[in-house]
């Protein structure tokens, strides 16, 4: 783990995995508690993200099982983490003992995980246990998505048998079929009137932002992202055209999108959320998809070509484009936000704010809700500065998740914009923040429950409990806490969150329970009819 960069680990030990805890304490891999495991689960999936790889170890069921939710969306959106779990030892199984945490048969909860992992195993057999490291390590690696190995407590001391010999297994891609896809490839963008690049997750989970890029400057070919992929390539960069999400995104980026005849896209996964809920119109005809699972140019489908291997050769390839004009700059024209200190501020004008806030240093960490829908237009300077569980939507990701983009890169500050729901169900993880020392500026929509269902069904189901949020510094022992009511007290808030370089600040921002986001307006007005 440590040579694949792993350098910390989130977790809660428990009497089946407390052996190795005390293996992990002796090793420079650092052990970040956390205050449940589902939050570990966030905070490593996070971590993943920022720094490529990221781990989880925690106890049997108790733990484990509590990681299913996090390790799922880990998996759906990409990204790599390694789940450790302790359990009960060989020899207490085959006594076949009634022992705490237990679920049914022994194996229950490695048999949940082989559904939500690309490799799990039980280290049980000392002869094939260095091998099956390995083996979940390197598709951890290769697919770019969770792993579980699961660790029988009396087995932690194993040595390996023999000398182990690392299994060469490099996948290749087959040279003719690739020689024959970019050649199609190359034909159809060379052909194209109005070719643009979609680049999806996979171009951050690959490392291919730079390849991508180069690929758009050297044909002038403009690019624009995916809600899940948003910042994948630096928004203000000239040919970057904005987030294609259908009809939750700006007309003239979802006009250019939909109106090519060569649409390139790199990683992306054409799911629902990055669709606008399917409102997009793009036309397989005028496609061309390559990504880790699959190559298809038009109706022509390719096997056995790697995708990093398709981005390279594509950048490489000589492609001769036709001249044509590029379109206008889909990049606003920089507003000037002139606070009016009495108003009362509103949605819209949070989001205007925020975007004036941004700079190279900030991580954007958006959780589900409108602080999603709202921060897909903020626009954010480098690459891969926003996070948000932007497909699997699950409420709850964006707290923990700061915890874990700062153990990963303390240089970076986190600025977290989370609805009043999705702050209830894991806001807890801002005390490893104050424990840590860690500067999150923490954003809490308070629009009095839950306002993206609110706009789907309305009921008491979407009432809450109102907390005070700002109070809660005194609760974790540190921080601070703010209430924004007016647009001057946004400000005056801001300035006191961004003077503190090494402690949280939470500002309650209260909104009225029907003020949404213009994207998430713009989403609901074409949606109304068909909800
Ligand atoms: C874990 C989880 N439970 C339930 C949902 C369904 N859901 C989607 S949005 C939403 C409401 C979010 O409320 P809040 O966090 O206050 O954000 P708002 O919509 O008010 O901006 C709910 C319950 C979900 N996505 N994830
Ligand atoms: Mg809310």
């Amino acid at each position: 783990m440590q040579a694949l960069g792993v350098h910390d680990v989130f977790g809660i030990p428990g009497d089946f995995v407390l052996g190795f805890y005390g293996m992990l304490e002796k090793s420079p891999i650092r052990i970040v508690g956390t205050c449940n495991e589902q939050n570990a689960g966030y905070a490593a999936d996070a971590y993943a993200r920022i720094n490529g790889i990221g781990a989880v170890c925690v106890t049997y069921s108790v733990g484990g099982l509590s990681l299913v939710n996090p390790v799922a969306g880990a998996y759906a959106e990409k990204s790599p983490v390694i789940v450790i779990s302790g359990a009960p030892g060989v020899e207490e199984r085959a006594e076949n003992l009634l022992l705490h945490h237990r679920v049914g048969a022994f194996s229950t909860q490695l048999e949940i995980f082989e559904r939500i992992t690309v490799a799990a195993t039980c280290l049980d057999d000392t002869l094939t246990a260095f091998r099956e490291i390995d083996r979940c390590l390197d598709a951890a690696v290769a697919q770019k998505r969770p792993v579980y190995i699961e660790l029988p407590r009396d087995r932690i001391d194993a040595v390996p048998t023999h000398q182990e010999v690392a299994a060469a297994a490099t996948l290749e891609s087959n040279a003719a079929a690739l020689k024959e896809a970019l050649r199609e490839a190359s034909d159809l963008i060379g052909r194209a009137r109005r070719p643009v690049t979609l680049a999806g997750v996979e171009v951050h989970r690959f490392g291919l932002r730079k390849q991508v890029i180069a690929f758009a400057e050297r044909h002038r070919i403009p690019i624009c992202s995916t809600l899940l992929s948003k910042s994948v390539v630096s928004e203000l960069h000239p040919l970057y055209i904005g987030v294609y999400e259908g009809a939750m995104g700006r007309a003239i980026t979802r006009r250019y999108v939909e109106g090519s005849d060569c649409l390139i896209v790199l990683g992306a996964f054409l799911t629902d959320m990055d669709l606008g809920i399917y409102t997009a119109k793009i036309d397989p005809n005028r496609c061309m998809l390559a990504s880790s699972e699959d190559l298809r140019i038009h109706h022509h489908h390719f096997h056995d070509v790697l995708f990093p291997d398709f981005v390279n050769a594509l950048l490489n390839a000589e492609i001769r484009v036709r001249a044509r004009a590029l379109p206008r700059t889909a990049r606003r024209a920089p507003t000037v936000y002139a606070p009016a200190a009495k108003k009362k501020i509103t949605n819209k004008r949070l989001f205007e704010r925020i975007n004036e806030l941004l700079d190279e240093h900030t991580v954007v960490v958006a959780d589900v809700g409108d602080s999603l829908f709202g921060a897909s237009d903020l626009v954010i300077h480098r690459d891969s500065e926003f996070l948000s569980p932007a497909y699997y939507t699950s409420m709850g990701f964006a707290v923990p998740a700061a915890v874990g983009v700062q153990v990963a890169n303390r240089g970076l500050r986190p600025l977290v914009l989370v609805g009043d729901g999705a702050f209830q169900m894991t806001g807890m993880e801002l005390s490893t923040a104050v424990r840590l020392k860690f500067n999150p500026i923490v954003i809490v929509l308070n629009n009095k429950g839950y306002t993206t269902e609110r706009f789907l069904q309305e009921g008491p189901f979407n009432d809450l409990q109102e907390w005070r949020f700002h109070a809660l510094p005194a609760v974790f022992g540190g921080g601070i806490g703010m209430e924004v009511r007016t647009e001057g007290e946004l400000e005056a808030a801001l300035v006191t969150a961004l003077e503190q370089r090494d402690t949280i600040s939470i500002l309650n921002v209260h909104l009225a329970r029907d003020d949404i986001s213009p994207a998430l307006e713009r989403l609901t007005n074409t949606l109304r009819q068909r909800i």
